[in-house]
C-alpha cells in the first residue's frame, strides 16, 4: 500500500520560459515528494528521441522533438508514495483544457502542444527516462522531511 517509487518529471521549454519552476517544484515539494535530483539542462536530439520513442512516427512527432529541445529543461527524479500516479494526477491530464481544475496542466497552459510539464506513465517508464538524464551518482538517497516526520511521529 505504502509503495515508495521514483518518477521522472521535467518542466518543459515553455514552463521555464514563462517563470513557473517554483510554483511547479512548490505542488510536488508541498505534496511531501521529495525531489531526489534536479537540474536544467539543454535536452540533445539523442535524448529527445530516446525519451518521446513511444511516439515515433505520429503525426506530432517532429514538433514534440523540437519542442522538448526549444529552451531550457528542469529535469527532476520525484520520490514519494505511488508517485508515478500521484504525479500524474497533480499534471492533469496532456489536453490542458480536459485537465481537472486545480492540476498544473489546467492551471498554467491552454494547449496541448504547451502543455508545460512531463511524467512519467509507469514505474518502467520512469526507470528509463531517469537513466536518459540522469545517473545514479546525480540521484540523492537520503531520506526527507516527510519520511523523518513519519518516523518521529512513529504510529507504524
Ligand atoms: P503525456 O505527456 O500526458 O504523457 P503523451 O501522449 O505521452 O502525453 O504525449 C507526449 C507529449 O506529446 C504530450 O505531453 C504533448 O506535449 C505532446 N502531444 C501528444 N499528443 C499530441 C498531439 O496530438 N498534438 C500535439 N502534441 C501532442
Ligand atoms: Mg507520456
Amino acid at each position: 500500500m505504502t509503495e515508495r517509487e521514483r518518477t521522472f518529471v521535467a518542466i518543459k521549454p515553455d514552463g521555464v520560459q514563462r517563470g513557473l519552476i517554483g510554483d511547479i517544484v512548490k505542488r510536488f515539494e508541498q505534496k511531501g515528494y521529495k525531489i531526489s535530483a534536479m537540474k536544467m539542462l539543454k535536452v540533445t536530439d539523442e535524448q529527445a528521441r530516446a525519451h518521446y520513442a513511444e511516439h515515433e512516427g505520429k503525426p506530432f512527432y517532429p514538433r514534440l522533438i523540437k519542442y522538448i529541445q526549444s529552451g531550457p529543461v528542469v529535469a527532476m527524479v520525484v520520490e514519494g508514495v505511488n508517485a508515478v500516479a500521484g504525479v500524474r494526477h497533480l499534471m492533469g491530464a496532456t489536453k490542458p483544457d480536459e485537465a481537472d481544475v486545480g492540476t498544473i496542466r489546467a492551471d498554467y497552459a491552454q494547449e496541448m502542444g504547451y502543455n508545460v510539464v512531463h511524467g512519467s506513465d509507469s514505474v518502467e517508464s520512469a526507470q528509463r527516462e531517469i537513466k536518459i538524464y540522469f545517473n545514479e551518482n546525480e540521484i540523492y538517497s537520503g531520506k526527507s522531511a516527510y519520511e523523518l516526520g513519519n518516523e518521529y511521529l512513529n504510529v507504524d
